[in-house]
């Protein structure tokens, strides 16, 4: 009754007061709409589907395929297909429990990579594995077994299908992007329709085999790939596959080294974000377009070649911090070798990150032991509160807020003894868009004098998670740090709009 007085009244008053159709929403939107006071969203915001990608925060790469049996990076598109000859069946089920034990929560597998040759029995060329005369080739299928190991394991799976092709004779012209690679998108939708993320580099054009042809493409990627319609199609039947690249839902961080901007922006203003730019985004900018580091756990190339070796587990941890704790998600390549396995060391070293970092990030969470205070808390909703307990009430559905127009805002956790702390986790409402331009983190023993914490590291953004050692280290976080603290606060000094906090953790 009430709401329909509400609708009824501002009705009257848009009839008949001199208010612009703005206000007028406006005020419908504050009396009855937002019963639970809930902030305005500030523009862009992740649609449903890169949230869920986002929360994927540290997954695996699988650069497997011809390159594995040639040494190739890059294959030229001419290989004979005999040269894939696993020496077993490739074994995806091996390789995503390896990366699960390192604490990854998923996987893309390389099913065609530059070189045209496709690790399923497509129909859209012959250069497949069905083509080879090694039994186990013939047998070999990486988008259904990807998939399914991915589904046993409670894992979530992806491809990587190279958009150039250097072995088709029709890359580069009006038939290669309609009868070839869009079928083989629709291929692979058949393995899953559960799909997190098509990975869609954006190497293109250059010379190659191009069916006998030879010479040189030259291709727009920007309009080449119909990727309006790429996306559209594979919505339909995927809903929850970000298209990363080339596909504009997600931008390449761009460094290949596992590291994001300190200040990094989830918007961005290039669809299609210019090479080497993709760290810091951009926050006037319009798309919705988180950035994926893709880094290298061994010392060479991102196929399996003789000789290469590990990162150091440590290493692996830095790049962590530095790309998932930085608002980034870490995509970390794992090379299978020739017996389509990953090998023994990389199986070790994958255990010990995996160690580290349930031990480092996933111990004793300090913030749900202490008293939680805010300075400024947002007026409840009828049936919502915004107060700083809810940041670490361990619900995404809730978070801390101030009131519209106090963009800045600080948080305290209070102890009864001091506790050892080495990392403080952030994470932003982002649903209600990326807001926070300035923080400072800072520790007491007695409550009155304060000492500014992390080091020389920017505290600027914060976005879907931020990650900041106390100590200021990344690459020395843990042995130098525990810092013993009685106080914390995690002051907002500057926001686009008030602040959303929804989650933090005291490690
Ligand atoms: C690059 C490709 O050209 C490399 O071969 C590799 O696949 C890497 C992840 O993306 O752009």
């Amino acid at each position: 009754m009430k709401q329909i007085y509400l609708w009824a009244s501002a009705l009257c008053l848009a009839l008949t007061a001199p208010l612009t159709a703005n206000a007028q929403l406006q005020l419908v939107n504050e009396s009855v709409v937002n019963a639970e006071n809930e902030p305005a969203p500030v523009h862009p915001v992740p649609a449903p589907r890169q949230l869920k990608w986002q929360r994927t925060e540290f997954y695996a790469f699988f650069h497997y395929g011809m390159n594995t049996y040639t040494g190739n990076e890059w294959g030229y598109g001419n290989e004979d297909e005999n040269k894939f000859a696993p020496t077993a069946a490739p074994n995806p089920e091996q390789w995503l429990t390896a990366v699960k034990a390192a604490g990854m929560k998923g996987g893309i597998a390389v099913v065609k990579h530059h070189d045209g040759f496709c690790l399923w029995p497509t129909a859209t060329t012959t250069h497949n594995v069905t083509s080879s005369s090694n039994a186990y080739a013939k047998a070999t299928n990486i988008p259904r077994d990807f998939a399914a190991a991915a589904k046993k394991l409670g894992m979530k799976y992806g491809f990587y299908v190279s958009p150039w092709d250097r072995n088709n004779e029709h890359y580069g012209d009006d038939t290669y992007v309609k009868d070839v690679f869009l079928r083989q998108c629709a291929e692979l939708a058949a393995y899953g329709t559960d799909q997190f993320e098509m990975w869609f580099d954006g190497a293109n054009g250059g010379d190659g085999y191009y069916g006998g042809k030879g010479g040189k493409r030259n291709i727009d990627r920007s309009t080449y790939y119909d990727v309006p319609n790429l996306r559209d199609t594979v919505h339909k039947v995927c809903p929850d596959c970000v298209l990363w690249g080339v596909g504009g839902e997600s931008r390449w961080i761009g460094n290949e080294e596992g590291w994001a901007g300190e200040t990094n922006w989830s918007p961005e203003e290039y669809l299609y974000a210019p090479e080497k730019n993709g760290m810091y985004g951009n926050m006037d900018g319009w798309y919705w377009q988180p950035g994926e580091s893709d880094a290298k756990m061994t010392t060479g190339g991102w196929f399996w070649h003789s000789g290469e070796g590990q990162l150091g587990a440590e290493r692996l941890f830095q790049m962590y911090l530095e790309t998932v704790g930085r608002n980034a998600t870490l995509i970390l390549n794992c090379p299978p070798d020739k017996s389509g396995s990953l090998p023994a060391a990389t199986v070790e070293r994958l255990k010990e990150m995996g160690k580290m970092l349930t031990e480092r990030l996933q111990g004793t969470n300090y913030a749900k032991e202490a008293t939680v205070t805010a300075n400024e808390t947002r007026s409840a909703g009828t049936g919502r509160n915004f107060n700083a307990e809810n940041v670490c009430n361990g619900d995404s559905a809730t978070y801390w807020a101030t009131n519209d127009g106090v963009n800045k805002g600080t948080i305290t956790f209070a102890w009864d003894e001091a506790k050892p702390i080495r990392y403080v986790v952030l994470q932003e409402h982002i649903q209600l868009g990326q807001r926070v331009k300035a923080f400072s983190i800072e520790t007491s023993n007695d409550g009155t004098s304060w000492t500014k914490r992390g080091g020389n590291i920017a505290t600027t953004t914060i976005g879907y998670k931020r990650i900041i050692p106390l100590n200021g280290s990344t690459s020395n976080s843990y042995e130098a740090n525990p810092q013993k603290v009685k106080y914390l606060r995690v002051n907002i000094l500057d926001s686009r709009a008030c602040p959303t906090i929804e989650n933090i953790e005291l490690r």
